[in-house]
């Protein structure tokens, strides 16, 4: 189950791995619920697939997710970066963090 209202094209988001490109997974904010930033803009949809939870953050405001943090039903998270390759110019999916929730 996901909740397609707030976030549209999510459905790749499981999927990543280091090095997705952007262009392959590229997530709209349709309807964002969540104030992750603390500005009052509503920058943050969310999405759950089977027991995972997905929080998909734009920060760049140009109505796409560039920051999506995943959360297991074991606790486990990572948290997902849009970034610039060096080598090609174009921008990929980087895993930025992760651990597990205490
Ligand atoms: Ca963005």
């Amino acid at each position: 189950m996901w909740t397609p209202d707030e976030l549209g094209g999510a459905e790749c988001l499981g999927a990543l791995v280091d090095g997705t490109s952007l262009e392959l997974c590229r997530s709209e904010l349709l309807n964002p619920t969540i104030d992750m930033t603390g500005d009052g803009v509503f920058d943050s949809g969310r999405m759950v697939e089977s027991d995972t939870v997905f929080l998909a953050t734009d920060r760049t405001g140009d109505g796409f997710a560039d920051t999506v943090t995943r959360i297991g039903p074991d606790g486990t998270y990572e948290v997902w970066q849009v970034s610039e390759s060096a080598a090609s110019g174009s921008a990929q999916w980087r895993l930025d963090d992760g651990g597990l929730l205490a």
